[in-house]
């Protein structure tokens, strides 16, 4: 049987690359529980210190496969509450949970839960030719694995709705000057930019960057008082870190600093 997720951990950074592209890696039952298990491993080993996520193929991800959702087959109505808290709530909340940086290499179209697993990511590149598409209202579903969230705190409720009600696609230079994204990038330099970013963050001070993600998630629901008390706590943890103590010293004697994630 094939990896419904390939997995390679290679420098610090763990590749996960969902691998069902004759589907456009829509997510079966064994996808979801291999794309879980590999951010459980970010969480748990040390060695992880960023995670590169992307998919095979012509798609990024086409959301639930629908061919196990078929209701031409008879029997009850499916519990699709059950199915999100089961299946994708868990590898939404590890993804935003992991306190190392998590890359998002969108090659193709994201569609559905498959759109909005991206936009959960931390850095997110889409290959020009990609298209992200709120795709539940075309099949009277409602924005799912966050996406009712991300979408309206990153572009507010006037494109947040129109984008869920209409499941127009956006492209990737759309997303990208919305603010949706991070970058986008020529179809054939996406891997490359992606690897490449992906190496360099996981060389760098592990620690501090997974505080920063702590703090920048929790800036939107923080006020400005919670804010500063939070940043006094993670600065103290921070400069507790090997990391800081390396990156003043090789400051100082004007070297490039060799962090080791510590
Ligand atoms: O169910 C629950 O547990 C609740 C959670 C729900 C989460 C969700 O994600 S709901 C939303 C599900 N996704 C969709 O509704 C998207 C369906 N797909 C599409 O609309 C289109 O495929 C795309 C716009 C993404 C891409 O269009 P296009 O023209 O580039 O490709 P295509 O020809 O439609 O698809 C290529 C193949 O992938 C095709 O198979 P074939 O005919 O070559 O054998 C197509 O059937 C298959 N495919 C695409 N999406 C899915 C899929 N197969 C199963 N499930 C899919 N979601």
């Amino acid at each position: 049987m094939t990896d419904t997720v390939l997995v390679d951990l290679a420098d610090g950074v763990l590749t996960l690359t969902l691998n069902r592209p004759d589907k456009l890696n829509s997510f079966n039952e064994a996808m979801h529980l291999a794309l879980r298990a590999g951010f459980q491993r970010a969480h748990d080993d040390a060695e992880v210190r960023a995670v590169l996520l992307t998919g095979t193929g012509r798609g990024f991800s086409a959301g639930q496969d629908l061919g196990d959702r078929d209701p031409r087959k008879g029997g009850p109505a499916p519990d699709l509450g059950a199915t999100l808290e089961t299946f994708y709530n868990p590898t939404l909340r590890l993804i935003r949970s992991l306190e190392k940086p998590v890359i998002c290499a969108v090659n193709g179209v994201a569609a559905g839960a498959g759109a909005n697993i991206a936009l959960a990511c931390d850095i997110v590149l889409a290959a020009q030719s990609a298209r992200f598409i709120q795709a539940f209202a075309k099949i009277g579903l409602v924005p799912d694995a966050g996406g009712s969230w991300s979408l309206t705190r990153i572009l507010g409720e006037p494109r947040a709705k129109a984008l869920a009600l209409t499941a127009q696609p956006v492209s990737a230079q759309q997303a990208a000057d919305w603010g949706l994204i991070w970058q986008a990038v020529a179809d054939d330099a996406l891997m490359d930019q992606a690897r490449a970013l992906a190496l360099s963050l996981a060389s760098g001070p592990t620690r501090g960057l997974g505080l920063t993600k702590r703090l920048i998630q929790a800036a939107a629901t923080n006020s400005l008082d919670e804010q500063l008390d939070m940043e006094r706590d993670c600065q103290r943890e921070a400069g507790r870190s090997r990391d800081y103590a390396e990156g003043v010293t090789a400051f100082l004697e004007k070297r490039p600093a060799v962090f080791r994630g510590e």
